[in-house]
């Protein structure tokens, strides 16, 4: 039975499978709650807190460059599947479009919906993290995130917030829903950082 849904990591990508993770043949959905439905014309993206307050509308955040984009992903249930294909926007570009005051450390992921997570400045600010509206060359699915999710690739899935639409800058850690709910304030799945 687990045969028809997990795959033993074959010699040459064990090294990328997290200890304690299976592979996932497919993509799992994994939400908590109702799946929100948003319209790219309802689509806004906000942020607040210690950025200087702005918003966007689906056609001011194209505006950013668009990349391509391969990652693993790793959700502590312990599924993962790699090579995960995304177009999207690196943080990076969008971080050069907002005005951060010096103090904010931290930062709280908000969603429709109203999941949140938390994650640190230096975990957010990476090249390798973007905002995704293309899965597999397909307008991401509602199921998946759409109109746009974010992807944190070296930490566990939770932290890649689906239905994005705001950003709050803070000068301490805040908690997150499931972080507050007994997951690992940062999660990393190579320090199989999965529980407080
Ligand atoms: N808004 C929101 N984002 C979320 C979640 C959620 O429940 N709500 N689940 C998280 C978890 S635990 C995982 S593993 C991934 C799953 O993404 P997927 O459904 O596209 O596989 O989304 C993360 N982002
Ligand atoms: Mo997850």
């Amino acid at each position: 039975m687990l045969g028809k849904f997990f795959q033993k990591p074959t010699s040459e990508n064990s090294d990328r499978v997290p200890p304690g993770q299976h592979l996932a043949k497919g993509f799992p959905v994994l939400t908590y709650g109702a799946t929100p439905q948003v319209s790219i014309e309802e689509w806004e993206f906000s942020v607040w807190g210690l950025a200087k307050p702005q918003k966007w509308n689906w056609s001011d955040f194209m505006e950013l460059p668009h990349n391509d984009f391969t990652a693993d992903f790793h959700c502590v249930t312990r599924w993962s599947k790699l090579d995960v294909k995304w177009t999207g926007i690196k943080v990076t570009d969008f971080m050069k479009a907002i005005e951060l005051d010096g103090e904010a450390t931290h930062i709280m992921e908000h969603c429709y919906g109203g999941y949140t997570t938390n994650i640190a400045i230096e975990d957010f600010v990476r090249e390798a993290n973007f905002f995704a509206f293309q899965l597999f060359g397909e307008p991401l699915s509602d199921e998946h995130g759409g109109p746009m999710r974010l992807v944190v690739p070296h930490l566990y899935a939770w932290k890649s917030a689906k239905w994005i639409n705001g950003l709050e800058f803070l000068d301490r850690e805040e908690l997150g829903f499931w972080e507050r709910n007994g997951y690992h304030r940062r999660g990393e799945p190579f320090k199989e950082e999965r529980y407080s």
